[in-house]
């Protein structure tokens, strides 16, 4: 496998994929700009754009490349190398593409981890941790909860405890900016050949720890936005290269991420409700007041906030029209009898 590929994260995964490709070699897609690709393959960096055959198959835009894709691509000729497939992504990021035909568009492919950020100070909300907790389990990636700002908070040991209280086995991260080794907590995770991006409401810190990462003031951060430095204004994705190794996809779309296609990272996210529904009395148990509702047993004892289960129904609800909800339904109900069934027979080998 050549340096540079393995570099930008090519595995052995990927040049499997890439051996059923006569002719064609491997790049990955590491800058996107109106329909033009900026691509690295063993060569080192080029433009491509996708051939006439790609572009008359694709029939969404997710077909198209994204930042962080592996392509197959042929740079025989003289002009831009030319993209005639895509390698099935490990992980993908989706949001709805502008317009009111709800298309999906890919934001950033092949994440290994995925930093959740949410500042200790006025950011702070455990429901939308829960969501982007969704997104991460549903995109493939691994997230990282990263609480940010520690310098602004009073009370991180409660801050600290709420956040565990609804994140799994999920590593947690307090950081501060404001420190001069704030960032070297997230060092763990960027390792030769691992893709990380962040994704947290604006202001937060996101762009302040990537420079830390980069070890330069590349990207813009909101305090600085008015001087005339001339810094990257990430109106495009973008895949950089950490001069630690490993790399960052910076997109300024990831904030706004939607829940796509399926029920899974929700499932993952909210499993202690999961566990519960399955012991509910009625396997269609709506969970707002029925008898026999051992999710709402569960909310009246304290054991969960009612607040997360509003969260979990607002994602619920939020997942695409186009999910075949009573296919969807039926699978559900196995699954909690399965969950149900798994239970008893683990509190009988308990007792
Ligand atoms: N007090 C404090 N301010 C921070 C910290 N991290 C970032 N900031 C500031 O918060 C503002 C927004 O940061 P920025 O990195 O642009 O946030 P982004 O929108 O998430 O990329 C900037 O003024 C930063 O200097 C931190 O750990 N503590
Ligand atoms: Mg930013
Ligand atoms: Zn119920």
């Amino acid at each position: 496998m050549n340096n540079i590929m393995k570099t930008y994260g090519m595995n052995d995964r990927f040049a499997a994929l890439s051996s059923m490709y006569e002719n064609l070699s491997i790049g990955r897609v590491i800058l996107q700009e109106k329909g033009l690709y900026r691509i690295v393959t063993e060569k080192g960096e080029q433009l491509a754009e996708v051939s006439g055959k790609f572009r008359y198959n694709a029939k969404t835009v997710s077909d198209f490349p994204s930042v962080g894709d592996f392509v197959m691509t042929d740079n025989s000729g003289n002009g831009n190398a030319v993209i005639h497939h895509i390698l099935d992504r490990k992980s993908c990021f989706m949001r709805k593409a502008a317009g009111s035909d709800r298309q999906e568009q890919v934001v950033a492919s092949n994440i290994d981890t995925l930093f959740l950020c949410m500042s200790l100070n006025n950011d702070f909300n455990l429901r939308r941790m829960e969501r982007y907790l969704s997104i991460a389990w549903d995109s493939g990636a691994s997230p990282v909860i990263v609480l940010t700002k520690a310098d602004l908070c009073e009370d991180i040991h409660s801050r600290l405890s709420e956040t565990e209280g609804i994140a799994f086995g999920v590593d947690i991260i307090v950081t501060s900016s404001m420190e001069k080794d704030g960032y070297k907590k997230l060092m763990p995770y960027m390792t030769d050949g691992k893709t990380v991006a962040f994704i947290g409401s604006s202001g937060v810190g996101k762009s302040t720890l990537i420079n830390r990462l980069m070890g330069e003031e590349l990207l813009e951060t909101n305090g600085l936005r008015n001087d005339d430095k001339g810094r990257h204004t990430t109106t495009h994705r973008e895949l950089l290269l950490l001069p630690t190794g490993g790399m960052v996809i910076d997109t300024p779309g990831m904030r706004e991420l939607g829940l796509w296609d399926s029920a899974a990272g929700i499932d993952r996210t909210f499993s202690d409700i999961e566990e519960l529904a399955a012991q509910c009395k009625f396997s269609n148990c709506s969970h707002s007041g029925e008898k026999g509702c051992a999710v709402c047993a569960a909310i009246e004892n304290g054991l969960i906030s009612a607040d997360r289960l509003i969260s979990y129904n607002k994602l619920r609800a939020e997942l695409s029209y186009s999910e075949d909800s009573e296919g969807y339904l039926a699978a559900k109900q196995r699954k909690f009898k399965e969950i149900a069934k798994y239970n008893r027979s683990n509190r009988k080998i308990n007792r």
